[in-house]
């Protein structure tokens, strides 16, 4: 893995995963998604290498938003809906932080929908881990906005009527400058996509596809079971060729304005008509078709999506207090007390 290059002071000593272990007891079920998460964090956060104290860890409310009690660094636990603007100002007021936020489906999407989609139009340098167990599991199991249509829960007896949302449309349409997926049995893709998440500069989203064993249990299965997940995902690397499949036969083609799943010999297709990921590429027109993708048309697309540079908020703000500082005849409060209109009252 390559250095991550920024302004966050690094550690001296080499730490390990048992250093982000907390001595707290972990509630989750047996069998929750959110275990995984917890060991990619404690894989990642020492390959980052800043110092421990350089970390914080923010979160809203739900069971995902346990997770700072669980980890050994600076943590928040919010309220329900605000992990993403807690987040914000943190980072804004100490931009030295690497501020990392574990949020739920419900979180950020429901009552914080508001504050998330504003987070990421700003692009201020945070990294979001998204449980998406498409459920409140909290609360005992009513649906959420990501709850397949159709979901039979304790609020929708007869199944949802709403069009759920797609994390990374939502994100991509929020001008996302970074969208990551990735399915909760696999921590080693997990850790990876965490590493690219932290080097980015700027708002980053990481979607985990997160089991809740107890009210949403295998709502993910036909994409991540062991049956399943060879054809139904899709395993994305920048600059590679985009192949799925058993012995990677099956790729993904652009059909003059649309995404199409071809076969490898099948009607003299070759590997050159596949279409090669770029993560970097700023128009978001290929990643978008790519994060919608879903089956049994296609496979589900995994790994980073979308990763563009944009100027973050952080970094102008600071730019904008640096000049401020340099340029303003208002130093003190008395100044500014006495700068404007002033008036007596007799
Ligand atoms: C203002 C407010 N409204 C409602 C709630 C109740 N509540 C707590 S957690 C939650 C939803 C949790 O779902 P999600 O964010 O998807 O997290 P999960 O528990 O699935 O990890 C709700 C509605 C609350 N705590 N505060
Ligand atoms: S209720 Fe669901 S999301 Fe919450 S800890 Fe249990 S399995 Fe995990």
């Amino acid at each position: 893995m390559e250095q991550i290059l920024n302004t966050i002071e690094r550690s001296n000593v080499e730490l390990t995963k048992e250093d982000f272990v907390s001595d707290q007891m972990v509630k989750w079920c047996a069998g929750c998604g959110a275990h995984a998460i917890l060991a990619a964090v404690a894989n990642v956060f020492p390959k980052i290498g800043y110092r421990k104290e350089n970390f914080m860890m923010v979160s809203g409310i739900g069971c995902s938003s346990r997770f700072p009690y669980y980890v050994n660094t600076y943590g928040f636990h919010g309220i329900h809906g605000r992990a993403n603007a807690i987040a914000s100002g943190v980072k804004i007021s100490n931009p030295k932080l690497s501020v990392w936020v574990a949020t739920g489906d419900g979180d950020s999407m429901a009552i914080g929908g508001n504050h998330f989609i504003h987070t990421i139009r700003r692009n201020i340098d945070l990294n979001i881990i998204l449980f998406n167990n498409m459920i409140y599991g909290l609360t005992k199991g009513q649906y959420s906005p990501t709850s397949p249509m159709g979901s039979v829960t304790k609020t929708s007896p007869q199944g949802t009527i709403e069009h759920p949302f797609n994390a990374g449309e939502l994100v991509i349409g929020a001008q996302g400058t970074f969208f990551a997926r990735v399915p909760d049995n696999n921590i080693k893709l997990m850790t990876e996509v965490m590493f690219e998440a932290a080097r980015h500069d700027g708002t980053s989203l990481v979607e985990v596809l997160q089991n809740c064993i107890i009210y949403n249990d295998k709502v993910h299965a036909p994409i991540t079971s062991k049956d399943t997940r060879e054809d139904n995902q899709l395993v994305l690397r920048n600059g590679e060729p985009m192949l799925f499949g058993a012995g990677n036969k099956k790729g993904i083609r652009l059909n003059q304005t649309r995404l199409e799943v071809v076969t490898i010999g099948e009607n003299g297709i070759t590997e050159s008509d596949i279409l090669v990921h770029d993560q970097f590429q700023q128009d978001p027109g290929i990643q978008l078709m790519l994060a919608k993708m879903a089956p049994p048309l296609y496979p589900v697309a995994m790994g980073v999506i979308r990763s563009a540079m944009y100027p973050t908020y952080d970094d102008m703000v600071e730019d904008q207090i640096t000049y401020a500082k340099a340029n303003s005849k208002i130093l003190t409060v008395n100044d500014l007390l006495n700068s404007g209109d002033t008036f007596e009252v007799k």
